[in-house]
């Protein structure tokens, strides 16, 4: 491996080229234009429509009702979320305007998870007062869990090298209670994946780190961790120094965002790549190309004596001096044989029905239930994943800088009724082809089930409104969307040793080939992927 030293610079007005126009390409983009503005950069999008964002989409019904078709909410104790909001508040001040959030004490920030010994039943997680802990301790959900605490804090099993979630939480709480009954339904939420089939070591590193330092996870847990304060301030100051703007400025907006739970946008998700794009294409060397769909990539390595940079060629037709790879599709070619076995080990991402609902003049969701949604633990085994209560989230939203926000209520620019419905189901569609599907099934049997079941909507009511014409289900089938991180592929609790690591050292110092996504980040999310954005900018720099 050669030393950073030895990286060439990107030669002045330089050519790159970038797979994809998702949210980490127009980071990426945003990021090295700030350090090196001379460089012509060309965005290559397969899809034909002029549509920014991958999977981040909000959808505007002909009635104007704002449906999200893929993620929608950004955390704000991630990190790399005050890196999104800072960098485009600079893009466009304007952005301040838009952005709405929800506190930790507000309804929307409640989340249920499905109780297997009574399904009908949802049962508040974490419990936040008496009644509400004896419920969950009647509950199935916690089954085992003093035993686990016990288990966890006095046997000393040892980790094996690569193991799953699953694994790791049998063995850390001496059964599969508690995986089963409560863990398996966040990763649900986040991964769509069961837990049996996600790596510990990429999923929670600093878990598998506390267990080999401390021998057991509650210990660890409740250890101050001062390492973690300071590298958090570390990163702030180079985002700081990036960006151009004060730490301290930065490092107060963070400490605003911390507690935040969720944070979103007005007029919805889409706002976030769409201002990123706007930005962009006001530069005259900035570019993207739709309709272009990157299928190969080669390596020119012939000529050893060249002190030029060697360059990169693209479906044997476009040349460039680097290419980021934003995205990296499963069936790239490309001649660079780790990489190669690296997307294979990985393998077809994750499919997901998203179902969104909406319904204009009802509001279904009882003020008992009213929160975030609900998750559905593996043992209640079902193919429905979780519930979002989008009309919950959306009217407990306020905007964030109100002061440069004339007394607007959020709300209004939402549905102006409040007795409205919003929701969005997800369903696992593992191992199916969009045409496997039929909607009108999955209609009877995870709509009208959960407005049964979990909405506790009297028989009659619910045959009402799935008949009325103004409750709207719209299907989206997301194929190939979070890839599966499998145990066995090589990610390692220790950044230098993971496979990530290794592949993105190499690619880039000795192939003038940058990577981003969610098959390199650290984490799945939009943050996730925009820090991984944020740094690959700056290795070239
Ligand atoms: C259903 C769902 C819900 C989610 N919810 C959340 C959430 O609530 N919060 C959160 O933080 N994250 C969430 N995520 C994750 C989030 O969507 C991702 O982190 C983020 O969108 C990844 O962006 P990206 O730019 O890396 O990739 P993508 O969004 O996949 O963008 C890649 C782009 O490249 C294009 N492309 C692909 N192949 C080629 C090719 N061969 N040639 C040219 N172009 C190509 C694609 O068309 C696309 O435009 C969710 C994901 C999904 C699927
Ligand atoms: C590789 O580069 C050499 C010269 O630098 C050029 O002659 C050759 O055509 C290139 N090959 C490809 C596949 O681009
Ligand atoms: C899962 O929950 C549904 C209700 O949504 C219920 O009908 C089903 O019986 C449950 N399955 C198990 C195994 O608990
Ligand atoms: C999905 O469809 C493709 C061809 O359209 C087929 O090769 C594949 O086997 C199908 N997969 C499943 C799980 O049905
Ligand atoms: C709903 O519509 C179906 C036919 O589409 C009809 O058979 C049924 O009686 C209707 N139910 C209600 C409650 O209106
Ligand atoms: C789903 O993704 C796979 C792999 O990327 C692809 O081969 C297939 O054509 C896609 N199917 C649909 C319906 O888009
Ligand atoms: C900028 C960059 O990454 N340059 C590298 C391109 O690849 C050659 C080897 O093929 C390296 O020597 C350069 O450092």
């Amino acid at each position: 491996m050669q030393s950073t030293k030895n990286l060439l610079k990107l030669p002045l007005n330089g050519s790159v080229g970038i797979v994809g126009s998702g949210i980490s390409s127009l980071f990426f983009t945003y990021f090295l234009n700030l350090k090196r503005p001379d460089l012509k950069i060309t965005l290559l999008e397969k899809n034909k429509y002029e549509r920014v964002g991958g999977w981040i989409y909000t959808k505007y019904t002909n009635k104007k009702v704002k449906l999200e078709k893929g993620p929608r909410t950004l955390r704000g104790r991630n990190i790399g979320t005050s890196l999104i909001i800072n960098s485009m508040i600079k893009m466009n001040p304007k952005v301040k305007d838009e952005l709405v959030f929800v506190e930790g004490t507000s309804d929307a920030n409640r989340k249920f998870l499905v109780d297997f010994k009574n399904p009908k039943e949802l049962v508040e997680v974490p419990p936040t007062d008496m009644s509400l802990f004896f419920k969950f301790m009647k509950s199935g959900l916690s089954d085992g869990l003093i035993k686990s605490i016990f288990h966890d804090i006095f046997s000393s099993s040892k980790a094996k090298n690569c193991e799953s979630v699953y694994d790791f939480m049998v063995r850390r709480f001496g059964d599969d209670r508690l995986v089963n009954n409560v863990i398996s339904a966040v990763f649900f939420g986040i991964y769509a994946t069961d837990v049996k089939e996600l790596s510990m070591n990429y999923c929670l590193p600093k878990l598998v780190d506390l267990e080999k330092k401390h021998g057991s996870i509650i210990m660890g847990a409740l250890k101050k961790d001062e390492t973690s304060a300071k590298d958090e301030i570390r990163t702030l100051e180079k985002f700081a120094k990036t960006l151009n703007i004060e730490d301290e400025y930065i490092k107060k907006i963070y400490k605003d965002l911390k507690d935040l739970p969720l944070i979103g946008f007005k007029k919805g998700m889409s706002t976030m790549p769409n201002t990123v794009a706007n930005y962009l294409l006001q530069k005259p060397n900035i570019d993207i190309k739709y309709g272009y769909n990157v299928q190969k990539l080669h390596i020119n390595k012939s000529d050893k004596n060249n002190v030029e940079l060697p360059t990169i060629k693209i479906n044997d037709d476009l040349t460039f001096d680097h290419v980021h790879l934003s995205t990296i599709p499963q069936d790239l070619k490309i001649n660079h044989n780790d990489l190669t076995s690296y997307l294979e080990s990985l393998g077809k991402g994750t499919n997901v029905l998203l179902i969104n609902i909406f319904h204009p003049t009802k509001n279904f969701i009882k003020d008992s239930l009213k929160s975030f949604g609900f998750l559905v633990p593996k043992s209640n085994n079902s193919k429905l994943l979780g519930v979002i209560f989008d009309s919950v989230i959306e009217t407990n939203f306020k905007p964030l800088y109100p002061s440069t926000n004339t007394e607007t209520n959020v709300k209004k620019d939402f549905f102006t009724n409040q007795d409205y419905t919003k929701m969005t189901m997800m369903v696992s569609c593992d191992g199916l082809n969009k045409s496997d599907i039929s909607y009108e099934d999955y209609k009877e049997t995870f709509v009208k089930k959960t407005l049964l079941n979990q909405l506790r909507i009297p028989e009659s009511e619910v045959m009402e409104i799935m008949n009325d014409t103004n409750f709207l289900v719209e299907y989206t089938f997301a194929n190939n969307s979070i890839p599966k991180y499998a145990p066995n592929i090589g990610f390692s609790s220790d950044k230098s040793k993971d496979i990530r690591t290794i592949l993105e050292k190499d690619l880039l110092y000795n192939n003038n080939i940058s990577v981003g996504g969610f098959k390199f980040a650290s984490g799945p999310g939009m943050p996730d992927v925009v820090v991984q954005s944020f740094d690959a900018a700056n290795r070239l720099n």
